[in-house]
Parts: C-alpha cells; structure tokens; sequence
C-alpha cells in the first residue's frame, strides 16, 4: 500500500493548501487535503509544479563552485571549509556587518527563519529591512488598528458588499473564489475596485476602472459622499474612533468632482459605490497589495481603513478591511537571539542596491537564502553591477536561479517533500505540518542541518543545539497546553486557537488610545503629521494620453504596471514563458502596434523589447507586464527604480512611469 504522508504548500500564497502526498513510480503525486475547510482539497498548478521539480532536471543536488565561466562539483565538507573561511576572512577584514544575508519568502516553513538565527549568531550582518511586498498597508493598519489582523474567510458569506479592492484573487488566491460565489449565493454583492478589468470582475455585480495610485483620494472622496448624505456610523465612531473630527475636516477637500478627476473615476460612479457601502452593510473590504505598491501606498490604505471605521464596518460579522492574518508570529516561539545580542545593519528593500553600493564598511560576502534579488528586486541593471562588485557570493536554492548563476557558490537546499517543517503563514489561519516524504535529492541538504554544521565549523554550535524536530517542538511549546503539538498536527491541520472568526470582534484595538486611530502619534512620528498619510492627491495622475504633464512624466507618460504572473509565483515555474506586454486598443492604435508586434519599452531606468498583446481590459494609460518572467536572466525589474513607500518602507514597484514605441513588425 502506498504511504499517504501529510504536507503543506511553502509558496508564498495566501490560500496556504494542505497537501497529502504519495510517492509513485512515476514520481510524487501531490493532492489537495480536505482537513483545510479554506483549501478544499484542491490545489494550483503551482503546488503540482512543486512536485515535479523535485525530480526535475534543474533541480540542483550536489554543491557547486564557480570554476570560469562554468560550475565544478566540490564536496559538502569543501563547500562548509570554503564559506567558513571566507565568512572568517570578511568578519575579520570588516566585521559581521562586511556579510550580507539576502533572504525573503521563497519557503514559508518556520525552520527556514534559522538562516537569520545564523547571522544573529555572528552578531548581526547586513540585511534588507521593509518589504518587497505589504510593508506600505502593513504599516498603516498597525497605526490604525495596533495590529494587522482579518476576519476568516468563512466570514465573508455574511457580508452584505464586498469590495475587491486592487486584489484579483483569480489569480493569486483560487480558493477565496468558491468564497466569494457562496457569499453572492447568499445575497451579497461583489465590487472590484483596479485599473485593470482583471478576471475576478467577471464574476463580479460592478467594476470600476480607477487611475493607478489614486484609491487613496476616492476613499476620501467616498467618506465625503458619506459625511455629506448623513450616512456616518455616529455610534460607532464615537465609541472607537480617535480623530473623526481632524479626519472630517480634511475629507472636506475632496469633493466628488475634484475625486473624478483624480481618479477617474465618474461622480455618478463614486455615489453608487458610497450608497452601496452604505445600503449593502456589513462590508468586508478584500485589499490586495496591488493599491499600496505606490510611494502613498500606506496612505491610501490608511483612508480605506477610515471608510470602513466611519461607516462602522470594524470588528462586525461580514465586514472588516481584510489585507493580512499576523498572528501567529506573536504567539509562537521565536527562533531568533534575543535582539539585544545581535546588532544588524539594514536597508530598505528599495534602495538595497545602491546602499550596497555605497556601504562602508562594504560589502565582501553575500548569501542569498529562499529569494531571487537579481530578478525580483527592483533596479535589476544596478543589482547586477553591485553583485559582480562583491567578492564572494553564495546562493542557497533548489534550482539555479539568475542570482545563483551570477554566484561563486550555490548549495543544494531540499525541497518541502524532502524533511520535516511547520507552515504558518501571515495569511492563513491554519498551522499544518509538513511531513518528509522522501529522502533528499542527490546531496542536496535541509537548511536546518545546513546551518548547524556551518555553525559548528565556526564555533557556534552552541546556537544551534536541535534536530528539526525539536525545533518545531520548540516553536509550538507555548501552544501546548491549549492541545496544539506536533503530534496532533501530524493528524491534520489545525487554525490557531487565538484566531478569531471575526477580527477585532472585541474591539480592543491595540493602538495606545485602544480605538481605531485616524489622528495618530504614531504617523506623526513616522511623517511629521498626524494626519499626513491623508493627503490623498497624486500630483501625477496620468492623462490618458499624457498631454497636460510635465518633466519626466511627459516623457514618460504611462503607468507600468507588474502585478504577479498567474502560471507561476515570482520568478518560480516562469522558466520559459516569455515576456509580455499588455496595453489598451486606444494605446496601440496611438503607436500604430497590432497584437503580436515587438514593442520596445522604456523607462528612465532602462528598455525591455517583447510582444505586444492588446486588450480592453488594460487602463488605457497603462502597460502591463507580469513581473517575474524573464529574458536572458532580466524581467521588468530591469525597468523598475527602487522607491520606498510613504510608510513601512515598502517597494513601489507600481509607481514607475514608462512609454512604448512600435520596433519590428510581426
Ligand atoms: N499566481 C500567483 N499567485 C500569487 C503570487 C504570484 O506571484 N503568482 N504572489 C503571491 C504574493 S507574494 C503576493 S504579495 C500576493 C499579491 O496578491 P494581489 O495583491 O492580489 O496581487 P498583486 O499582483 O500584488 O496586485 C496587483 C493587483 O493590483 C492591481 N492594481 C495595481 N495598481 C492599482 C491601483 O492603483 N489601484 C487598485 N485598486 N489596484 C491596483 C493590479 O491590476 C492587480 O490586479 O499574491 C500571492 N499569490
Ligand atoms: N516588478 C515587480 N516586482 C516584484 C513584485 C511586483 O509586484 N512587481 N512583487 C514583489 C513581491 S510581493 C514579492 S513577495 C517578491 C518575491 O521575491 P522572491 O521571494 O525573491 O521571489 P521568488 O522568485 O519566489 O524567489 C524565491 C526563491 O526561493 C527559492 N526557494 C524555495 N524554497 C527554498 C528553501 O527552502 N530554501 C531556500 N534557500 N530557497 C528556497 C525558490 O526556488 C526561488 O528561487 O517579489 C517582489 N517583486
Ligand atoms: S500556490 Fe497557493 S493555491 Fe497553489 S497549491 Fe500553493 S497554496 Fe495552494
Ligand atoms: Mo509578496
């Protein structure tokens, strides 16, 4: 009989499926695990690809040196003398600070943090800080709400509107879908708010086009309408809300003309939306990341956390601003040192390469562990000049990704089927064990032993004293006594007892006035003003057709957009499928570019070529490109400057503006 062994997907994703797995002879086979009632026993193309890279032909197993321009096969035990020498070398020619450690969430199994527990080790090194990702909304709902936290899913069938906003779950969470089609069965109706008709309208009651970077403005536009016609949550916003006057008087400025130019959205438009917020109550607001990945990015979901607080839209079945689940980190123990026996340096995502560039004491040695910095990180040409500047670069993967391959080192991780790990994700409820369903690939090694015996090499062992098992044991200890362990999660996932269906359903939010805070201390500190991140305006909203502005905007008039591939995740399972270029008819019929052509796009960083693809559903000041793919080892980063947002030091990937022109006829 074959063994079926309980696991779980690593990938970055919200939906976090459950997955048993059985070894065939053919391979793996991996299916959906019915125990997670958010997952279903189905999952993506994505978790399958898993599977079958274990096996695949790119699949790294054995250490390997850069010898020229090629690779020579060296031992583990050279590998751990040659890393060891040179971590000792740059720790004594610089300090701890000369090593850089590039690390983000190519894996989501708790043992991968022991990689930051090594370098804590060594007193701390240098490391990106902020965020590739939700840093901006992060930032924001933890100075609105004390923490960033969301109703469960399953809480969404008693909403009576839910906005979809900048989120496409069609593409990067398949399993809220069946969600949101039950929560339609049972009267709910469906809005999506994005300046792409994306997939999920299709199913939707109303999409409304709005210009890149300006849902900041039409929540503010919206709270207008809604302080206008009376429709304020008075109650509510007396009880537990901070600031409602301050925020009242600046909603003052932007009335619903000055907010249709801003946004573009129509003023008919904007009162239909409002009078569905408040007709259609409670309303659950799904954010995605795609409307913070802007410079304002923590204003604007700032202002969407203020129109869910006025209309009393908090902490109530059915509604709530949804945008992450970070819970569990509080309540599980911590692999890190105490932080008082490290001291890192740190920069920005955003800036990473030109701080690297500048760093004194420089950069000697890099590690780059569960991330692809030459490809996702913004500023690919610069990322490409700082790491060749450095003097010895090591990449810890499966596969041999772009940073890898401009590497002198690149070690042989396994893969989740290859040992044992704990998922809990900031996004999922559940915490599901990952079981080891075969041995490693080749000599291809789990990080948790990896780091130990380097540790050990370099006299550190004493930080690393557990097998893998006892760390997870470690790390779920202080669940224990509410019956959570690893022996019940090898049954079978578990959603964390402190998870609330509905968040903030005890409304004691965690901020120091315990309520809801839109005039905050806290944003004042970060941005001189507490009320600065509602501002609003973007000084630059394209004009379609980019006539009417000025400097750098003229030239380059139209928002790039790179929101996240849907046959892969990332740079993951995008080998092979080309880049693409979306654009609106009304763009292609401007530069004479039929569907297919090469089209040449440009930037004030720098140009990529692909084929064109047109469609109605691109904003017509818009070139979409999904991020992630790549051509001769550059994506769109290639075209992307690194600019950090408002608040949370996020990447603003979506704020670069580019042009296009027509190159070779198909
Ligand atoms: N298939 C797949 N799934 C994934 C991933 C993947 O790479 N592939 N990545 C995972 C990760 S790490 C993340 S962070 C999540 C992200 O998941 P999402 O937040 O759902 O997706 P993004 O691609 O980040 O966001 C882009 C969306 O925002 C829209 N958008 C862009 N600018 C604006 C704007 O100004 N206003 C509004 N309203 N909308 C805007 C885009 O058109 C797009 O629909 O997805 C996860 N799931
Ligand atoms: N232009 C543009 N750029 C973007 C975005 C965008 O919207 N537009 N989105 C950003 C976002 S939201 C994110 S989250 C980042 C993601 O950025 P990255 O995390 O760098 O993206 P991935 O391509 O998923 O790279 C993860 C790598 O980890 C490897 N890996 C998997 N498992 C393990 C393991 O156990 N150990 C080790 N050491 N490695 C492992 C994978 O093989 C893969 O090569 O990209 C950002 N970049
Ligand atoms: S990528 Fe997401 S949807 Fe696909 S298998 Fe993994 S968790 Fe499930
Ligand atoms: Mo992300």
């Amino acid at each position: 009989m074959t063994e079926v062994v309980r696991s779980a997907c690593p990938l970055n994703c919200p939906d976090s499926c459950a997955f048993l797995v059985e070894k065939t002879q053919q391979g793996l086979r991996v299916y959906g695990d019915r125990e997670n009632p958010i997952t279903r026993g189905f999952i993506c193309a994505k978790g399958r690809a898993l599977a079958e890279r274990v096996f695949s032909r790119d699949r790294l197993r054995f250490p390997q040196l850069r010898a020229g321009t090629s690779w020579k096969r060296i031992s583990w035990e050279e590998a751990y003398k040659l890393l060891a020498g040179e971590i000792r070398r740059t720790v004594e020619e610089t300090g701890p600070w000369g090593i850089f450690h590039h690390f983000d969430y190519g894996h989501n199994g708790v043992l991968r943090a022991l990689d930051r527990r090594f370098f804590q080790a060594l007193g701390g090194v240098t490391e990106p800080r902020g965020s590739m990702c939700w840093g901006a909304g992060y930032r924001a709902q933890e100075i609105d709400f004390g923490a960033v936290r969301s109703s469960l899913w399953q809480d969404l069938v008693r909403a009576g509107l839910i906005i979809l906003w900048g989120r496409d779950p069609a593409v990067t969470s398949i399993h809220l879908q069946p969600l949101l089609r039950a929560a339609r069965r049972q009267g709910a109706k469906l809005i999506v708010i994005n300046p792409v008709r994306v997939r999920s309208a299709d199913f939707a009651d109303a999409y409304f086009r709005v210009n890149p970077g300006t849902d900041g403005a039409l929540a503010l536009g919206l709270a207008h309408i809604v302080l206008d016609r009376g429709w304020l949550d008075q109650d509510f916003v007396k009880a537990h809300v901070k600031g409602f006057s301050a925020f009242a008087v600046r909603v003052k400025d932007f009335p619903p003309a000055k907010v249709s130019a801003l946004t573009g959205m129509s003023v008919e438009d904007m009162r239909f939306l409002a009078e569905s917020m408040g007709r259609e109550k409670p309303v659950s607001f799904l954010l995605g990341y795609g409307l913070q990945r802007y410079t304002n990015g923590g204003n604007t979901v700032r202002a969407v956390d203020a129109l869910a607080a006025l209309t009393g839209n908090v902490g109530r079945p059915g509604a709530g601003v949804h945008f992450a689940h970070a819970y569990h980190k509080r309540n599980l123990n911590s692999l890190f040192l105490p932080p008082g026996d490290w001291q890192s340096r740190a920069f920005p995502h955003a800036l990473l390469a030109q701080s690297l560039k500048q760093a004194d004491p420089p950069v000697r040695l890099a590690l780059v562990t569960r991330s692809n910095p030459l490809v996702q990180q913004p500023d690919s040409l610069l990322w490409r000049e700082v790491w060749q500047g450095i003097r010895f670069k090591v990449v810890l993967d499966t596969v041999m990704t772009e940073t890898a391959k401009q590497s002198d080192l690149v070690l042989p991780v396994t893969t989740v089927f290859e040992e044992e790990d704990l998922i809990a994700t900031s996004w999922s409820p559940f915490l599901q064990y990952a079981g080891k369903v075969l041995e490693p690939q080749g000599e291809a090694k789990a990080e948790p032993l990896l780091f130990t015996e380097l540790a050990q090499r370099l006299g550190l062992g004493r930080y690393f004293p557990f097998s893998a098992a006892k760390w997870l044991e470690y790390v779920l200890e202080p669940l224990a006594q509410q019956g959570v362990t690893l022996g019940r999660l090898k049954e079978g996932p578990l959603r964390a007892p402190y998870i609330p269906e509905v968040a903030w359903g005890d409304y004691l939010f965690a901020t120091p006035s315990g309520k809801i805070e839109l005039f905050s201390e806290l944003a004042r500190k970060e941005s001189g003003d507490p009320m600065a991140n509602f501002t609003g305006e973007r000084p630059d909203v394209p004009g379609g057709d980019g006539s009417g502005l000025e400097g750098e905007t003229r030239e380059f008039p139209f928002y790039l957009l790179t929101p996240h591939p849907a046959a892969g995740i990332h740079s993951q399972f995008m080998e092979g499928k080309g880049l693409r270029v979306f654009i609106h008819p009304s763009l292609a019929g401007r530069f004479k570019l039929s569907p297919g052509d090469m089209v040449l796009v440009s930037t004030a960083r720098g140009q990529l070529q692909a084929p064109v693809a047109v469609s109605e559903a691109i904003h017509p000041s818009c070139v979409v490109i999904p991020e992630g793919v790549t051509a001769g080892g550059l994506g769109v980063n290639q075209l992307i400057g690194g600019r950090v947002s408002d608040l949370g030091e996020s990447t603003s990937y979506y704020e670069e503006r580019c042009t296009v022109r027509a190159t070779i006829r198909a």
